[in-house]
Formats: C-alpha cells, structure tokens, sequence
C-alpha cells in the first residue's frame, strides 16, 4: 500500500525523492529502475562524437531487474560476503564483495579546486536575432533555439559547504550549438579581483581556509583574504560587490550574471565588436539579509540547490534574458576613458546600455548529480565562429586554465566525451586514444595530411563556417612583465559602486565589513583595510571603523567624483514572485475553510504554499477535505519563506518545551506557541511580507510588532489580507521596516 493517499498527492510540494511513492513493506517483487521525475531530464542523447542518437542514456543506465555484477552476472546475496563458514574468515575469491568495495573506494574524484560547491539545470535560450548584425555566431540568429545546461556555483568552499555564505557566485552556462559548444563561464558580479591571470592562486590561497587549521571554510572572513586584498588593492572593487547584497542571494534565480571581460564579436563580413554579456534575471536581483544568511547556513545548507530545484520541479522556470554592452573596436579598446581589457572595471548601464539578444529557461533538473553537475566541463576558451577573446590578461590564462584543470578533476583528456559534455554538433578530431576513451574510432591516418584515409577530415574552407580567427592588429611592443598605466586607479569605481546604492544596501555593506574586519586577529590588516576604505569613501570608512574600535584614517587618493549609476542598486522596483514560499501558519483554532482558499489561491498564483501547524498529518474536522501539513513547528524556520500568514491566533501547543524554545531569541508570550513566535519574529525582523486574519494581531503585538507597521497586512478577510501580501512580495522586502 502507498502511504501517500490521494489528498497528498494532490497537495503535493517540489522535493519528493523519487517518481513514485514507496510500500511501507520491502518490495517481493523486482521491477525496473524508476524513471526520472517528470521535472528531470539527463543529458541529450548524443555520441561521443556528436551524433544525435538513438540509445537515450536513461536506456544505458541500468538494464534489467535484477542485481547484477559489472560483467552483467546475476547475483543472489549481496549482503553477505563469501565466508569458511558463518564466522568467517572471508574468502578472497568472492568477486562481488571485492568488486564492490573496490569500485566503493573510488566513487570520489577532486573536487573542482575553485567553484567546487554547485548547482545545475538544463534549458534552453532562445535568441531574438538582435545580434545578427554583431556576430555570425548561427545559435544567435533569429528565434534559433539552443540546449543548454547551466551551473551555479560559490567559489570559496569546498563541495559539502553551505550554500548561502558571503561569496561571488559562479554563473557558468553551456550552449550547445550546431556549431560547437560556446560556454559563457561568468559570475554574478561584473569585475575580478586581480586584472592578471598569473594572480589567481594568491587570491584563491588568500581566500581559501588557513593552511594549518583549515579554517574557515568557506568564508572571506578571515585574515589572509583580508591580508591579501588590502595590499593588492586592485580586489577592492570586487570586494566591494562581496559586501553588498549581492554576495549573499536569495537565490540563484535572483542572480545577475556577467561574462566580466570584454568579448569580440565577428559578423560575417568580418567585422568586429566588442562586447560584455549581462544575464538579467527576469525574476528580479534579490538578496538574503545577512542574519538571514546565517541561519539558513544551518537550517538548510543546501537552501539554494533547494530553491533552484523546487522552482523547477513547481513549475517556476527561471528566466534570464542574454544582453550585450556593445563597443566600437578601436585600437585603443576603451570606451568614455574606461579600459575595456581591465576586468576590474565595469562600463555603467547608464553609458551603454544591455542590449537584449536572446532569453535563457532553465527547465528541467538533471536526473543524476554527478554524471551532470558534477561532471560537466565548462572552459572560458570553448568559443564558436563569431564569438572570440580578447587580450584582457584575466581571460587570457583562463584560456589554458579550463582544460588543463580537467586532467586531473576528471583524470582523461577524453572529458569531452562524457555524456554532460558531449557537442551536439559533429565531431572529427583526431585526437586519439587516452584513458576512457569511449569512441571506437575508424580508419586508419588520424594525421594530416593523409592518402590512406581519402584525405580526411578536410578542413573547412571559408564559406563553410569554420571558426574564424580575425587578423587582429597588434600595436608594436616589447616582452615585459608589466600592467597598462590605465590598469592604476583601484577606487573610482568601488567608489562608484558605493555612491550607487540606497541608505539600506549601504548600511548593510558596512556592516558586513565591519563583521568581516572583526573576524580578523591581525590589527594591521583591519588598518590596512581601512585605509582602503578610506580611499573609497571617509563614511564609510568611518561606519566600519567605528565597529572596529579603530580611528578612521585619511584618504591617500583624490576621490573619485563618478555619477551615481542607479542600475547597481537592488531597491525600488516590483518584480514577479513564482516560485516563492509562503508559509501558512494555521494553529487548532483555525478557519480551515480559509487556510483552504489561501492555499489553493498561493498555488494558482505560481507561488510555493507550505502549511505549518503544530503537528504532522493532516487538519481537519470541520466537514471539508483534510489539509495537509508541510511543516511543523519542529520543522519550520523563516528562511525558508517569503512570507508568513498567520490564519489567526497560535496558542500554546501541547508539544511546546517552553523553557527550551524560547531561548531561541523569540519574545514569550503565554499565549502564542514560542516557535511561531520565533518564526514571526525572524519573519518581522528579515523585513518580509506577513499577513493575517482572524485573531492573527495578538500573535504580531506579542513579538512587539504592530499590526500597522510597514509590510504587514491583518484584515478580516482572509483572501484579501492574501492579495496585500501578494503586492507586497513584488518589491522583495518591506524596505521601509529596515531600522534607519
Ligand atoms: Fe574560473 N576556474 N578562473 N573564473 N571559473 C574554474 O575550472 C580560473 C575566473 C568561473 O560550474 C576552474 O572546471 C583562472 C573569472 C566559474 O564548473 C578553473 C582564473 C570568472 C567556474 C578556473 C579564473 C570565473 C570556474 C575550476 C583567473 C568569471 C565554475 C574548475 C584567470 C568571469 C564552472 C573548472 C563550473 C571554474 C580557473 C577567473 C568563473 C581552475 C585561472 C574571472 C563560473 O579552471
């Protein structure tokens, strides 16, 4: 019998494990391997070498239904070891135990030594043609359709870390085109801390954990991040993007992303452009607040794999839409005095603006982490006719680092063979040989120029849309170890950034320096800091080292005096909420009529209704169909909501430990249940939509809310007081409630 009945399949929320329910009694019967969940999808169907084919990989995965070895020999006991008699010993002739453990052994390979700690899904983008006239790049023609597969990543922790510490996060995405795969292999943040290439181990050995300890993980709060990027003060500007919201999302769907260099487009003539790629997210640019942040690194550590996942599977497919800044290709390769090879620099939306060319959904999730998320191989050189690099110094060692770094985490030069990776356009390389190869290739001359196999592969002439590698004109120079004079000013634009952002974003960025700086032992690195900060803006400055117990110094540079580039700030606009979580608080005295209707109106509006009340099951009793319960008391936490609605009062449950729950910081009140208090609390204090009915004030005046503060809607009218929160949600947070 399954032990989900027909009210919680209809009921049913995003994260069930498996496509179908278990037995409560282990299975007598064998059946096939299940199929992938309906929003699960494993890689497309392709050859090694590129052919659309026949043989899905769900089919290769595992055939029949029973238990067989690697050789496909049936096995009839795999839970006992081939022993001399029940006690032993065991007999070294037993291939299942030995094959078993010693495939076991190696099931790990190296995590990646950067961005180690990820999420994926697959997609599709769709172009809108806009850039035909910029690049011949066929997969950016008009309303052509491209698969894709793309990753979310943080940079700094290992692939057990939390997912919602303060960090860039990576934004790596693979089209796999007809002519090639293209990878844009970018972050959520638009600049790098170091403008060289040759300088990427030390800020990744500044930021990782401290050698002896190995602590902490997954943090930028600690002294060698901060030695390092106080004195190599080309970080400070991305430093600065670390700070703010933008280095603690709300989600991965909330995310920007930017390819940071400069890129050259070619068109068919020849012509060429330069260009910088922003992914805008049509769900709007949203931030945890950083207790927030914290708690969900404990409650969920996997709160943003979650989110992206439970998006999908509900249906919310996250949308970006692909944009270019685009720039004439002049000799000098700046843009209004701004160096475009200087990938510590962004060119201000307000001064060329993001151009749409096409529109990213994300739609199903991999049926398989490893073989895909894990798997996947994405390299910043994997470029397709029309598309090209240019000589930034950062991109340029990104060119060597992608494939090389392959070797080892995927331990063959053959991972482009692995199904995740695999072009979906033809592939003739002759390349050869090597471990894992899984091509039978034919023939008998992979060399050129041959006789014996007709010639072949021909190279493609011109017209053939072969990759075109412009004749770029190089200005006459010599072999030095140096940077451009124009690669200096390590301010003007953390300055920028600063002056761009509203009263509460910039509150939050000094305070997160000021948590940061005071993580750190070493005082001369939090002067060293200030100083830095000193030379970005003297309030700022001030802010943090006041926290610190620091005097402020004076800045060592004239500041900048940039204009405000409002499109850096997060505040101020609606956006759309599919997806989202509410949270029903409905306690025994409930309206179930109305927990109901809310339910049911949350879940036409696209948006994510989780019912929380004292126990697990199902409410009910009032003549109408059960409700079922997604969270208890035990298992909820704010974090995971957008926004709470409390279907009147919350007394006191029978389960409440009063001593115990309430020294998890919520207000006490006798006559609210200290787990809702604390949920209202965290809910109030994260400035999130809250709404109620009934006799839901008591519970807001009782954690010293009012009713009729800013963001908070109590009416008598249970669908009404839904609708307000509903509008509320459109601008992320109830900004206003954020003390001044
Ligand atoms: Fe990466 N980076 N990176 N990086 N990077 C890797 O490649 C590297 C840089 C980025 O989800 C590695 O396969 C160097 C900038 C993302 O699989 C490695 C330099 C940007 C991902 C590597 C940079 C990125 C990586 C580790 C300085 C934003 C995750 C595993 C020149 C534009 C991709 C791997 C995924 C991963 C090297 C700087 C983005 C070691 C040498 C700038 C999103 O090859």
């Amino acid at each position: 019998m399954s032990t989900q009945d027909d009210n919680t399949r209809r009921d049913a929320i995003p994260g069930a494990p498996a496509s179908e329910a278990p037995s409560v009694e282990e299975p007598t019967e064998p059946r096939l391997p299940l199929v992938p969940k309906p929003d699960q999808s494993g890689p497309d169907p392709y050859s090694p070498t590129g052919m659309a084919s026949r043989d899905d990989h769900g089919a290769a995965a595992q055939q029949g239904e029973h238990l067989t070895t690697a050789q496909g020999v049936r096995v009839s006991d795999t839970d006992h070891s081939l022993k001399a008699g029940p006690r032993g010993p065991v007999l070294l002739q037993d291939h299942h135990l030995r094959e078993k453990i010693m495939h076991f052994d190696h099931e790990r390979i190296p995590e990646r030594v950067v961005h180690a700690r990820g999420s994926a899904a697959h997609g599709t983008f769709r172009s809108y043609g806009s850039a035909a006239a910029l690049t011949c790049a066929a997969f950016l023609q008009k309303d052509v359709e491209t698969p894709v597969f793309v990753r979310f990543s943080t940079v700094l922790g290992s692939r057990g870390s939390a997912d919602t510490v303060r960090d860039t996060r990576g934004f790596a995405v693979k089209f796999y085109t007809e002519e090639g795969d293209f990878d844009l292999v970018g972050n959520n943040m638009p600049v790098f801390f170091i403008q060289d290439a040759i300088k990427f181990p030390d800020i990744i050995h500044a930021g990782k954990p401290h050698p002896d300890r190995e602590i902490p993980q997954a943090q930028s709060a600690h002294d060698t991040f901060w030695d390092f990027v106080s004195l190599h003060t080309e970080a400070q500007h991305h430093t600065m993007w670390n700070m703010s919201d933008r280095g603690i999302p709300r989600s991965f769907r909330m995310m920007e992303g930017f390819g940071v260099h400069t890129f050259r487009l070619i068109d068919s003539e020849g012509a060429t452009t330069l260009v910088k790629f922003h992914w805008k997210p049509r769900a709007g640019v949203h931030s945890l607040v950083w207790e927030e942040a914290q708690l969900a690194a404990g409650v969920d550590p996997d709160f943003h794999r979650r989110d992206l996942a439970d998006a999908i599977e509900s249906g919310a497919y996250p949308e970006w839409e692909l944009g270019v800044q685009v720039f004439p290709d002049t000799p000098e390769q700046t843009f209004e005095g701004i160096d475009l090879l200087d990938p510590t620099k962004i060119v201000p939306e307000e001064l060329a603006a993001v151009q749409p060319i096409g529109i990213l959904r994300l739609e199903a999730n991999p049926s398989n982490f490893f073989a895909e998320t894990e798997q996947v191989a994405f390299h910043a050189g994997h470029f397709v006719r029309g598309i090209d690099a240019t000589d930034d110094p950062l991109l340029q060692g990104r060119l060597f680092s992608y494939l090389d770094t392959q070797l080892t985490r995927l331990g063959s030069p053959n991972f482009s063979q692995i199904p995740i990776n695999r072009p979906h356009a033809p592939v003739n390389d002759m390349l050869r040989d090597g471990f894992h190869q899984d091509a039978v290739h034919q023939g008998v001359a992979p060399y050129r120029p041959n006789s014996l196999d007709g010639g072949c592969p021909f190279v493609a002439g011109e017209d053939m849309s072969a990759f075109i590698d412009v004749p770029h004109e190089l200005a006459a120079s010599a072999k030095v170890r140096e940077a451009p004079a124009s690669f200096d000013d390590h301010f003007s634009q953390a300055r920028l950034f600063w002056i761009s952002l509203s009263p509460v974003e910039q509150d939050h960025v000094a305070q997160a320096y000021t948590f940061e700086l005071g993580k750190c032992y070493e005082q001369a690195v939090k002067e060293r800091q200030l100083q830095a900060l000193a030379n970005i803006d003297p309030v700022l400055c001030a802010r943090v080292a006041t926290g610190l117990g620091l005097p402020a110094p004076e800045p060592t540079v004239p500041l900048a005096d940039p204009d405000p580039s409002p499109a850096l700030s997060q505040v101020g606009r609606t956006w759309p909420v599919t997806g989202r979580s509410v949270g029903i608080v409905a306690g025994p005295g409930s309206d179930l009529a109305a927990v109901r209707d809310v339910r049911d109106a949350v879940a036409a509006a696209g948006l994510v209704p989780l019912v929380i009340a004292a126990t697990g099951g199902t409410l009910e009793g009032d003549g109408g169909d059960p409700v079922t319960v997604q969270r208890t008391f035990v298992t909820a936490r704010s974090v995971e909501l957008d926004a709470v609605l409390l279907a009147g009062a919350s007394s006191m449950a029978p389960d409440a430990e009063v001593a115990q729950d309430t020294k998890a910081a919520a207000p006490t009140s006798p006559d609210v249940d200290p787990r809702v208090a604390l949920l209202i609390s965290e809910a109030y204090r994260h400035c999130k939509a809250i709404g109620g009915w009934a006799d839901a004030s008591g519970v807001l005046t009782a954690v010293g809310a009012s009713p009729s503060d800013a963001g908070i809607v109590i009416l008598d009218n249970a669908s009404e007081a839904w609708t307000g929160v509903l509008e509320l949600m459109g601008s992320h947070r109830a900004w206003d409630r954020f003390p001044a």
